[in-house]
């Protein structure tokens, strides 16, 4: 049962692939047929039984004893969406179902315990794991949500949220935990900060994609890094106590980091004592987990004397053995303040490898092993990261370590005009057992980075049943709200932002594959001998660029997350013009191969519009570092300059050079 999609995706010969896997087709299921459900992150395992439950508009909600206010509303919040009108409630199963009932609840109680027993199922046992069972039975069924804790349970909600988007629930079993325990974000970057509300959304999203840390960490927050010792202003301590408040109701541990190693004296009780006040002050807004970032300083001289006196010359061993003895002081003050509190959590100043190092065997040594240590690889951004680079890492720190992966940062000068929008790839599978996570540095832009984001979290979810392809299509249908025409622009725009920088001068992922390829199937048609074959290339080529020229407004216009379009301003802009700019020059192309005279004309136009597309600034001081705004750059701009190279060109009789 298919369906063309038309000249859709002109710029990607995969988009029907893209449609089958995501289930963007425009043709519906049909009622009957009952279909795994595609969920992100992939669950540890899923069964479809026999049969289906329709919600319809009216149903009973069971929630058992105790479970979270916020769960059992998001849970409403998922009914109501899907078209349910009446939602009543009750204590237990009735005996004949006149209606759908969901049951939702700790697999320790009686009602969900009694509905799990029914469909012969147990229950995940692990931290946050959870259950669900759907079971078509009367006229209704019932489906059981049960969590093995709050987070567990929380999550399964986030499941159902998948699952109630379509027609009907097919019968399934879900059993499902996280393969990694530490999972999210860490806004650790240059440049200006996230907002206040930048960052309530991203805690909203990170809930969807269910991720559980955020560490604060902006590089840029002087009351965390130069000015540490300072107390923060009223109206800033408050707003950071309603973001952790915004975590909490979405599960998400909200960590805090202090930077104090520019300025800081380690043998000094009062810095010891500053920077408990720093954490107390934190703790009084309800803030219960802690960081201590000592990346990029200078750790090969002290701070002050009293360092010397105590460890003698400065270098990076006695450097390792100092910031040792300040963070074990602090993880033992953090455990006495709050018993339940969770471990410190800390950035080396040797972060960027897993060489072994007199620093590394100072901090193998002596720090505390409750401490957790995180590490980016084998370089501040690498080209990939295997199971045998982190056991190395496992090695050299002494401990498992937590992943601090620097995709989609943007701070860096090869990033600058960038996005970094491909799919998250090159984490290497079994990563799970020799990592206790991963957090992931984002963009300036909180919106964007989303996408790579979604990537992180169902990694760290599930890294054995992790595809990165399609949960790159998810992420943009999430942004796009759904809507398939929104989706395949956002794919678009995607693409002429794939590239990935590193460090050095080999970038990890290549820019725009996929409109390479496209292009390349051009100038290959009209290098061969085939006349049929080369119109029909530029013709494609019109669609194209046609469909980069329309995305932008589609994603301004539509159901596109509105935080999306407005963070991407520039690059949509830009998009626009390099798009027109490759309208005429398939326009060129095609005047060209009809032998028409106005082939110069518009291949003149396209270098004019491509000149334009290329002078489009970033928003100043939105990214560091600002400069012009990079689209598809290497591919879609060298196309446009050698297309007139490519025909020999028709020239006016009366425009012939004198001879
Ligand atoms: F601590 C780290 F794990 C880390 O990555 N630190 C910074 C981080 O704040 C920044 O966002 C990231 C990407 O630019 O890289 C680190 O910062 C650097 C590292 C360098 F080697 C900045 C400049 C460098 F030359």
């Amino acid at each position: 049962m298919t369906r063309r999609i038309g000249h859709i995706g002109a710029c990607s010969p995969l988009i029907m692939a893209v449609a089958a896997l995501t289930g963007l087709s425009t043709v519906p299921a049909s009622a009957k047929t009952a279909t795994l459900p595609e969920i992100f992150p992939a669950p540890a395992s899923i069964t479809l039984g026999t049969g289906a439950v329709t919600l319809g508009t009216s149903v009973v909600l069971i929630a058992a004893p105790g479970v979270d206010p916020e769960t059992i509303a998001l849970v409403r919040r998922i009914l109501t969406a899907s078209g349910v009108e009446t939602i009543a409630t009750a204590q237990r199963l009735p005996s004949v179902l006149d209606r759908p009932h969901i049951i939702l609840g700790p697999d320790t109680a009686a009602v969900v315990r009694d509905a799990l027993d029914r469909s012969q199922t147990s229950a995940d046992r692990h931290a946050e794991g959870y259950t669900i069972v759907s079971m078509p039975a009367g006229r209704g069924g019932v489906v059981t949500l049960a969590g093995h804790d709050a987070d567990g349970l929380f999550h399964a909600a986030q499941t159902f949220r998948q699952i109630a988007a379509r027609p009907f629930i097919p019968a399934l079993v879900i059993h499902d935990h996280p393969a990694m325990p530490i999972r999210g974000t860490i806004e650790g970057f240059y440049g200006a900060p996230w907002s206040m509300a930048d960052r309530t959304k991203h805690l909203e999203f990170l809930a969807t994609v269910k991720a559980n840390t955020y560490v604060y960490s902006p590089k840029d927050d002087p009351y965390a890094r130069a000015r540490w010792r300072e107390p923060y202003p009223a109206a800033t301590l408050s707003a950071l106590g309603t973001l952790a408040a915004t975590a909490r109701r979405n599960h998400v541990d909200f960590v805090y980091a202090v930077s104090p190693g520019p300025s800081v004296c380690f043998s000094d009780p009062a810095d010891l004592q500053a920077l408990e006040h720093k954490f107390d002050a934190i703790r009084s807004i309800g803030v219960d987990s802690f960081y201590v970032a000592l990346d990029d300083i200078e750790y090969a001289k002290w701070n002050c004397d009293r360092d010397k006196a105590t460890f003698g010359p400065s270098g990076a061993e006695a450097a390792g053995i100092a910031q040792s003895r300040l963070l074990n002081a602090v993880q033992t003050q953090l455990a006495k303040a709050d018993p339940k509190a969770r471990p410190l959590i800390m950035v080396p100043t040797e972060y960027y490898d897993a060489k072994e190092t007199p620093y590394k065997a100072a901090l193998r040594k002596y720090l505390d092993p409750r401490i957790v240590v995180q590490w980016t690889g084998t370089d501040v951004v690498p080209p990939a990261i295997s199971v045998p680079d982190a056991l190395a890492a496992t090695k050299a720190f002494g401990r498992k370590t937590l992943l601090w992966d620097n995709y989609p940062v943007n701070d860096y000068a090869q990033t600058t005009g960038r996005l970094l929008m491909a799919p998250y790839a090159r984490r290497q599978a079994g990563l799970s057992g020799e990592l206790t996570g991963i957090l992931s540095n984002p963009m300036n832009q909180e919106a964007p980075s989303r996408v790579a984001v979604t990537g992180v979290a169902a990694f760290a979810w599930n890294d054995e049943a992790y595809d990165a392809d399609r949960t790159w299509h998810a992420a943009a249908r999430e942004l796009a709200g759904g809507d398939e025409r929104a989706t395949r622009a956002l794919l678009t725009f995607f693409d002429t932002q794939h590239m990935a920088p590193t460090f050095g001068s080999q970038p990890w992922q290549e820019q725009a594959p996929r409109l390479k390829a496209t292009l390349d199937r051009v100038r290959e048609a009209i290098a061969g001998s085939d006349d049929r074959a080369r119109s029909d290339a530029i013709k494609d080529l019109a669609r194209c660029a046609d469909e980069i020229a329309n995305a932008p407004d589609i994603i301004r216009s539509g159901t596109v997350d509105p935080g999306f379009a407005a963070q991407s301003r520039p690059w949509l802009d830009a998009m626009q013009r390099w798009g027109r700019a490759l309208q005429l020059t398939a326009a060129g192309l095609a005047a060209a191969d009809d032998g028409n005279t106005a082939a110069s004309r518009y291949f003149a136009d396209a270098k004019r519009l491509a000149a334009e597309a290329a002078a489009i600034p970033s928003i100043p001081g939105a990214t560091r570092f600002d400069g012009p705004i990079k689209i598809a750059d290497g591919v879609l701009d060298t196309f446009v300059t050698d297309a007139p190279t490519l025909f020999a060109l028709p020239v006016a009789a009366e425009a012939a050079p004198a001879k």
